[in-house]
C-alpha cells in the first residue's frame, strides 16, 4: 500500500513538474509558436473576404495534395500480384515531366460553378476534357460554390486536374436574390411557374445561379487573373480530341465569344425579356450597339431557312435563338466591359431574372448579338460535345477519325441540323460557317 502510494506520488510528481531542462528548451519553442500564430492571425484578418476564401482554399488543397499525391505514391503497399512495384511513382514522373514541358497558352482558366453532391459529374466532365484537350497545356481550374467545398470535393478535383485547381466560395451578396426583388411576390411567381410545370419554375436556387451567371461569375475576384474562361458543367462530355487549343484560336482570331451549339429558349421563362432589350437599344441610342455588323438578325426575324420548318409563335420579335451557356468560351474582357455591365445592370433592375426566370443562356447570347461585332463570335465546328439531352458531333468523315470522335453525326440527338436548332441561322446570319471563313 506504502509502496503503490509512493510509486504514484513519484509519477504524479514526475507529470506536475517538468524538469528544468525541459523547460528550457520548450519554452523558446513556445514563444515562437504563439509569435508564429499571432502573425498568422493578424495577416489573415488583414485580408479581404475573397483573399481569404482564396488562402484557406490553397491551405486545404496542399494537405489534401499531400496526403493523395505523396502518400499514395510513395508509403502505399501495392497488391503481390502488381507486375512493377514502382508503378505508381512512374505514374507521378510522366504526370511532372508533362507538367514540365512548356507549352505556349493564353491567359485562360477552366471554369465549374459546381456544388459538392455533383463530384462525380464533375470528375467526369474533367476526365474528359483533361484527355481530349488539357492534358497538354494544364491551363488551371477553377470551381465556384455558394457553400463551401467539401475536403473531398477539393481532394478529388484537384487530383483530376493537370493544372493548378482553386476552390472558390461565391460571397452571399454575389449569390442571393438582390435586394429589389420583392420575396411575397417572388413566391406567388415561383408557385404559379411551378403549378405550370415549367423547367426550373419552383427553384429559387436555379434562379440564384442564373442571375450569378449573367451578371457576377466574371466579377470575382479569383478571375482578375485571366483574360478568357471556358464555362464547363457536371456530367458532359467531349467526344473528340481538341485539333486546336480554343483559347488560342480565340486570341489569335480576335473573338470575345465561343459555342457549340444554339437552340431556341422556352418562351415562358422569358416573357418581358425582350420588350427590356428594345427598351435598352433604345436608351443605348448607338452607343454601345452597332447595328451594321451585329448579329441582331440572327436572334430576330423567323424566316425559313434550308430545311428548318420550325414554327415559332413567339410574341415579339426574338425568336428565342440562343448559344446554349453548358459550353461556352469567352473573353472576361468583354464580360467585364461598360457595355454589358450596363445592359445587365439594365435587365437587373427589371427582376425578370426572379419573376420570370430569365436563364444566363438568352441574356449572355443576346448580349454577344448586340454588343459584339458578328465576326467575333465563333462557332467552333470540329468539337464534339455532349450535354444531356443533345449533342453536336462534327460530321466531316475524315474529321472524325482524325480526332477519334466517339459519336455519330447521324443519331436524332445530334442537334445541330435538327429543327430546334439555331445552327442554320447561324450560317446565314451570324458569322457563317468557320471553314468557309477560312478559305
Ligand atoms: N454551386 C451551385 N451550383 C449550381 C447551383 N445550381 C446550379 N448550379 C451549377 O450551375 C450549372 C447549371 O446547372 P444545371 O443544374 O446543370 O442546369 P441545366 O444545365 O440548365 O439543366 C451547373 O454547373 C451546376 O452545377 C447551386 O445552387 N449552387
Ligand atoms: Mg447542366
Amino acid at each position: 500500500m506504502l509502496i503503490r502510494s509512493k510509486l504514484q506520488s513519484n509519477y504524479a510528481s514526475k507529470i506536475m513538474y517538468p524538469g528544468k531542462y525541459t523547460i528550457i528548451i520548450s519554452l523558446p519553442l513556445l514563444i515562437f509558436w504563439l509569435l508564429y500564430t499571432y502573425k498568422y492571425v493578424i495577416t489573415f484578418s488583414t485580408l479581404s473576404q475573397s483573399e481569404k476564401y482564396i488562402q484557406l482554399s490553397d491551405e486545404l488543397s496542399h494537405r489534401y495534395e499531400f496526403l493523395t499525391k505523396n502518400k499514395l505514391l510513395h508509403g502505399s503497399k501495392l497488391p503481390s500480384f502488381s507486375f512493377n512495384e514502382d508503378v505508381l511513382k512512374e505514374a507521378k514522373l510522366t504526370r511532372d515531366k508533362q507538367l514540365q514541358q512548356p507549352t505556349q497558352r493564353e491567359n485562360a482558366t477552366l471554369l465549374m460553378l459546381v456544388r459538392n453532391w455533383e463530384l462525380s459529374g464533375a470528375l467526369r466532365s474533367m476526365r474528359s476534357l483533361e484527355d481530349r484537350f488539357n492534358a497538354q497545356y494544364h491551363y488551371d481550374w477553377i470551381f465556384m460554390n455558394d457553400v463551401p467545398f467539401t475536403p473531398e470535393f477539393i481532394e478529388a478535383t484537384t487530383s483530376m486536374a493537370s493544372g493548378n485547381a482553386y476552390h472558390m466560395l461565391i460571397p452571399t451578396e454575389d449569390w442571393d436574390c438582390p435586394e429589389n426583388i420583392d420575396s411575397d411576390f417572388l413566391k406567388e411567381r415561383i408557385d404559379i411557374m411551378s403549378e405550370a410545370g415549367i423547367l426550373y419554375g419552383q427553384s429559387k436556387s436555379y434562379r440564384n445561379m442564373c442571375h450569378f451567371n449573367s451578371g457576377y461569375f466574371f466579377r470575382q475576384e479569383i478571375l482578375n487573373n485571366y483574360d478568357y474562361y471556358f464555362r464547363v458543367e457536371p456530367g458532359v462530355e467531349y467526344f473528340c480530341d481538341f485539333p486546336y487549343d480554343p483559347f488560342q484560336v480565340m486570341h489569335s482570331k480576335n473573338k470575345k465569344y465561343g459555342f457549340v451549339i444554339s437552340l431556341r429558349e422556352y418562351e415562358q421563362t422569358i416573357p418581358t425579356l425582350w420588350e427590356s432589350v428594345e427598351e435598352y437599344i433604345d436608351i443605348d441610342d448607338g452607343e454601345t450597339i452597332d447595328m451594321s455588323n451585329n448579329a441582331y438578325d440572327f436572334i430576330t426575324g423567323d424566316d425559313i431557312v434550308g430545311n428548318d420548318r420550325a414554327i415559332y409563335v413567339t410574341s415579339n420579335d426574338y425568336n428565342m435563338c440562343h448559344f446554349w451557356t453548358n459550353f461556352e468560351i469567352g473573353d472576361l474582357n468583354f464580360f467585364r466591359s461598360d457595355a454589358y455591365l450596363q445592359f445587365f445592370n439594365h435587365l437587373d433592375a427589371k427582376g425578370g431574372f426572379y419573376y420570370e426566370r430569365w436563364g444566363d443562356a438568352p441574356v449572355h447570347s443576346i448580349a454577344a448579338s448586340l454588343l459584339l461585332n458578328k465576326d467575333e463570335i465563333i462557332h467552333f465546328d470540329e468539337i464534339g460535345y455532349h450535354h444531356a439531352p443533345y449533342f453536336t458531333c462534327p460530321t466531316s468523315y475524315n474529321l472524325i477519325l482524325n480526332q477519334r470522335c466517339l459519336c455519330d453525326p447521324a443519331s436524332s440527338q445530334n442537334i445541330p441540323l435538327q429543327t430546334l436548332s439555331c445552327l442554320r441561322r447561324w450560317w446565314k446570319y451570324g458569322s457563317g460557317k468557320t471553314f468557309m471563313n477560312e478559305i
